[in-house]
């Protein structure tokens, strides 16, 4: 079943540059809607936690150092196949590959400063955002 529900996050890189009212401009405009949202900022534990998917690989310790580096913004957006239309609208995870018009494209610096995370599936969007946020927290 086609979930209408997405996580994401805008990054560090995204949230010390200036970016986030553009981001959630593009977002907003692109026909998401707010469900769940949060400034915060990540510890290096929560951070390895939440991309402990990625242990193994060769870039997990940079991408946890640099997960904690700064403030991010989390939040639960919906719209209609929210993961599969959300993972279009930031385009690929190297910004060099990713799509004109995309966050991404527009925002990010690099594969690893990429400006915004977007889940990969219906499963995992249950899971980040429940790693953020409370029932009371989703309105
Ligand atoms: P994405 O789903 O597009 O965010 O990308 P992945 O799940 O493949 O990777 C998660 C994060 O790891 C990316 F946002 C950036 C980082 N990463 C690297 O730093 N180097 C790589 O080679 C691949 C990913």
């Amino acid at each position: 079943m086609m979930s209408n529900r997405t996580f994401t996050m805008i990054k560090p890189d995204a949230t010390t540059k200036g970016y986030t009212g553009a981001i959630l401009d593009q977002i907003i405009k692109a026909g998401f809607s707010v469900k769940a949202m949060k400034w915060t900022k990540l510890t290096v534990e929560q951070a390895g936690q939440f991309y402990e998917i990625h242990k193994e690989r060769p870039f997990y310790g940079e991408l946890v150092a640099f997960m904690s580096s700064g403030p991010i913004v989390a939040a639960i957006l919906e719209k209609e196949n929210a993961v599969a239309d959300f993972r279009k609208l930031i385009g690929a995870t190297n910004p060099a590959q990713a799509e004109e018009g995309t966050i991404r494209k527009n925002f990010a610096a690099s594969m690893g400063e990429n400006a915004v995370h977007g889940s990969d599936s219906d499963e995992n969007a249950q899971i980040e955002g429940n790693f953020f946020f409370a029932a009371t927290e989703r309105f």
